[in-house]
């Protein structure tokens, strides 16, 4: 479903509340096992986070993901490369605050794919607003292995995002089974993991649990 946003026509993320960052070497299983296991379980939004597939590669994938996605009704969104997300007419783009600006991917990529960017405070978060990001990533909420950071913005980011920010907003950042409740606690609606479902025994249990915890169950 698109609706329009100003100038840019967007696909709705109502209802897209789990978000995937889907990474092949961390998964336990297969890629595209896990990926149609967490699709199974309801996972709204894919993301495509490869740092070390050369480009070739990352197309071949991309169209994977996308047509298997596609097929549950998910997006897919490209981590930093508006080029193959426009080659692909991938769903959205995502980038972090060192990467290129909201505006840059836009004249890249035009104004049809969503366009989401990390945060780590409240002013990042509101220059993301101001911008005209499409959501908003909300963390480190906790430690990770999956990415180096010096500072955890912890839970207190998420209950601030709560307060101030009236934009999709996924924290992330360390968020598991065990601490997701934690997380809803502090106020977040929606949540984005790797790990958590990707290094899953079963992607699709764990998946479904985070849902439940979402969901308030
Ligand atoms: N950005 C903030 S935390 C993070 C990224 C890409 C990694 C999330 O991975 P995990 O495994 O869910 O901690």
């Amino acid at each position: 479903k698109a609706v329009r946003i100003g100038q840019f026509s967007q696909t709705t993320l109502e209802g897209r509340v789990l978000y995937l960052l889907l990474t092949e070497k961390l998964c336990h299983r297969p890629v595209g096992q896990t990926l149609r296991e967490a699709l199974r379980a309801g996972v709204g939004i894919v993301q495509i986070r490869e740092k070390s597939m050369s480009d070739r590669r990352l197309l071949d994938h991309t169209r994977l993901v996308l047509d298997l996605a596609h097929e549950y009704d998910a997006l897919v969104i490209m981590n930093d490369r508006p080029d193959l997300a426009t080659l692909t007419q991938a769903d959205g783009i995502h980038v972090g605050q060192d990467e290129l600006t909201i505006a840059q991917v836009r004249q890249i990529a035009g104004p049809r794919p969503l366009v989401g960017v990390s945060t780590h405070s409240l002013q990042q978060a509101e220059a993301a607003v101001i911008e005209g990001a499409s959501y908003i990533g909300v963390g480190p909420t906790f430690p990770t292995t999956t990415k180096e950071f010096v500072e955890y913005a912890g839970l207190e980011y998420v209950r601030e995002v709560a307060r101030e920010i009236d934009l999709p907003a996924y924290a992330i950042g360390g968020i598991t089974t065990e601490n997701a409740a934690e997380v809803v606690a502090a106020g977040a609606t929606r949540l984005a993991v790797s790990s958590a479902i990707c290094s899953a025994k079963e992607p699709y249990d764990a998946a479904n649990q985070l849902l439940e915890i979402l969901n308030g169950g």
